[in-house]
């Protein structure tokens, strides 16, 4: 990629599409192309088309999404595939249309099966069953794989997918109904120790196992496949190491600094039991991740006491 070509990050306020704006901007990428909800709706098909033809960006990178915790996807699994659906279909079409040089789309972990090998290589994907309670949103990122692959395989696009692990990091979602787990539970911790609370619910029975990435590492391993992958092969970004959700609570707590008692809500879901990723492809390119769990999670902390608990 050239430092002046224009690059449209599609979903810029989020946690990914923010980190990555900071990252291209910290590498001297001086015309990115940005729009907010409010101007450019993706869902809308018309408005892409002329938002496209107008703009003709060089790159896309396809950060938008509805997103949410495991809550959030098991009770909208209408919007979740729909909205996803909508939002790919129309960027990944368009920018085809338009002559876009390279696309990065992001998938997520979850779109391996329920019972995959463990860590999951690339090639498990499409070899079982779902996990139930994000099969829509699982379902609308496998399309967005599919029709990057199809646009690679029959026109010869460079359009590529990588597939984060669970993600973490500044802009995170703190809301408790919707967010991820690492949000939520910083965001509880927090208040518990403020309030002076003895006691801390968590969700489900903390066995599962996940991994956790920094944003800010996931947007230096998008530049590099920007930069040096042009498969349409998916590729994993993780760091390689998982935690199960009794540790990560643990970990949280003693960050913030919280010491009374957890109590495990087993009317909540565990999902998935485990969600590792096989990153040697990743590794192979010469990515590893900078941001150690427990140095993100502080920093993270951080960031919620300066913009969210203020
Ligand atoms: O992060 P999370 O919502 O999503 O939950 P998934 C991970 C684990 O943390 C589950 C437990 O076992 C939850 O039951 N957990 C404990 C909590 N306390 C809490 C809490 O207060 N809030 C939340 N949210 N979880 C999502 C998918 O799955 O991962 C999405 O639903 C997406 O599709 C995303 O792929 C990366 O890791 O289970």
């Amino acid at each position: 990629m050239n430092k002046s070509d224009k690059i449209f990050v599609a979903g810029h306020r989020g946690m990914v599409g923010s980190a990555l704006i900071r990252r291209l901007e910290s590498e001297g990428f001086s015309n990115l192309l940005v729009r907010d909800r409010s101007k450019l709706d993706l869902r809308d098909e018309r408005a892409v088309t002329k938002f496209f033809a107008e703009q003709q960006p060089a790159v896309v990178i396809l950060a938008a999404a509805k997103v949410g915790g495991i809550k959030a996807n098991n009770d909208f699994p209408v919007e979740f595939l729909l909205e996803n659906l909508r939002i790919q279909n129309n960027v990944i079409h368009w920018a085809y249309e338009s002559r876009v040089r390279k696309l990065l789309f992001l998938g997520s972990s979850c779109i391996y099966p329920k019972f995959a090998p463990q860590p999951i290589p690339e090639t498990a994907l499409l070899s079982g069953p779902l996990e139930p309670t994000n099969e829509a949103y699982a379902i609308a990122k496998i399309a967005g794989i599919k029709l990057c692959q199809a646009y690679a395989r029959e026109y010869g696009a460079n359009f590529i997918s990588a597939m984060p692990t669970n993600l973490y990091g500044p802009n995170d979602n703190f809301d408790l109904e919707t967010s991820h787990v690492l949000a939520a539970l910083l965001r509880k911790a927090h208040e518990a120790k403020t309030r002076k609370d003895r006691k801390l619910i968590v969700w489900g029975s903390g066995k599962p196992r996940r991994e956790f990435l920094h944003v800010d590492d996931l947007a230096s391993a998008c530049l590099l496949l920007l930069e040096k992958y042009d498969s349409p092969e998916i590729i994993n970004v993780g760091c390689g190491e998982d935690i199960s959700i009794r540790e990560l609570t643990e970990l949280i707590c003693d960050v913030v600094g919280f010491d009374g008692e957890l109590i495990w809500d087993a009317t909540k879901p565990d999902g998935t039991p485990r969600k590792l990723l096989d990153v040697t492809k990743l590794r192979a390119l010469g990515w590893k991740q900078s941001i150690p769990l427990r140095d993100g999670i502080g920093r993270t902390y951080e960031w919620f006491l300066a913009n969210y608990a203020r």
